[in-house]
């Protein structure tokens, strides 16, 4: 008799930065996940997430936002905690780096270029930029301490694939898309090599945007 996988429901865009952490870490763990397409911000969203983001989740019967808690989650209960780190040592690696990649990486990246390079036009806007000149510098710098990073270990949090990496390179990957990101990750050959390794990940293929 075959099992039936339990299923991460994900509401938020199709293409979520966020989104494709949370449904790359599902199938990691071995479970399944649906996109309910739900505007950012609409009653529907605010319905279900108080801050209008993407995604909030369905699991279990349980309703839960941000991203690192639906995660986490999902690790603990299909996973063994597995995406957490086996020491004490890589578990505060990976909350340090994943922390990194949310207060550091996300607002400068997305604001700063992957929303005005790549979404704004793609909506029939005009890119500002303005913001993308005065982002590009904080971009790099963030760039440059991550493959510092690289230079002493396979992933963030040591010798294995773990949520921190989940984090990073859908950011990455996303500034990967923008002629400036492309540019800059040049600088930087070992981030690049480890993007090129985390992109053959069964999980991260089947996720891919249809803008990739
Ligand atoms: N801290 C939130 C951040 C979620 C977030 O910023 N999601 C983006 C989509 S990738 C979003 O909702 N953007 C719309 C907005 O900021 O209004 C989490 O970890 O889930």
């Amino acid at each position: 008799m075959t099992e039936t996988k339990q299923i991460l429901r994900l509401y938020g865009p199709q293409i979520s930065t966020y989104g494709r952490i949370a449904a790359i870490t599902a199938l990691e763990c071995g479970i399944d996940f649906e996109v309910v397409p739900t505007a950012t911000n609409s009653p529907e969203q605010l319905a279900r997430h108080p801050f209008g983001k993407a995604p909030s989740a369905e699991i279990d019967g349980l309703q839960l936002y941000e991203t690192a808690a639906i995660c986490q989650y999902v690790d603990d209960r299909f996973n063994a905690s597995a995406l957490q780190g086996a020491t004490l040592q890589e578990r505060a690696y990976n909350v340090q780096w994943l922390s990194v990649a949310n207060s550091y990486l996300f607002p400068i990246s997305e604001f700063g270029l992957v929303l005005p390079r790549l979404v704004v036009p793609l909506m029939g806007g005009v890119a500002r930029e303005d913001l993308i000149k005065a982002a590009l510098p904080q971009i790099y710098h963030v760039l440059k301490v991550l493959s510092a990073r690289l230079e002493h270990s396979p992933y963030f949090a040591g010798s294995a694939f773990l949520q921190s990496d989940v984090f990073l390179y859908v950011m990455i990957r996303a500034v990967q898309l923008t002629p400036e990101g492309v540019v800059m990750l040049q600088h930087f050959p070992r981030l690049a090599e480890w993007l090129s390794r985390i992109q053959t990940r069964a999980a991260v293929r089947a996720t891919e945007w249809a803008i990739e």
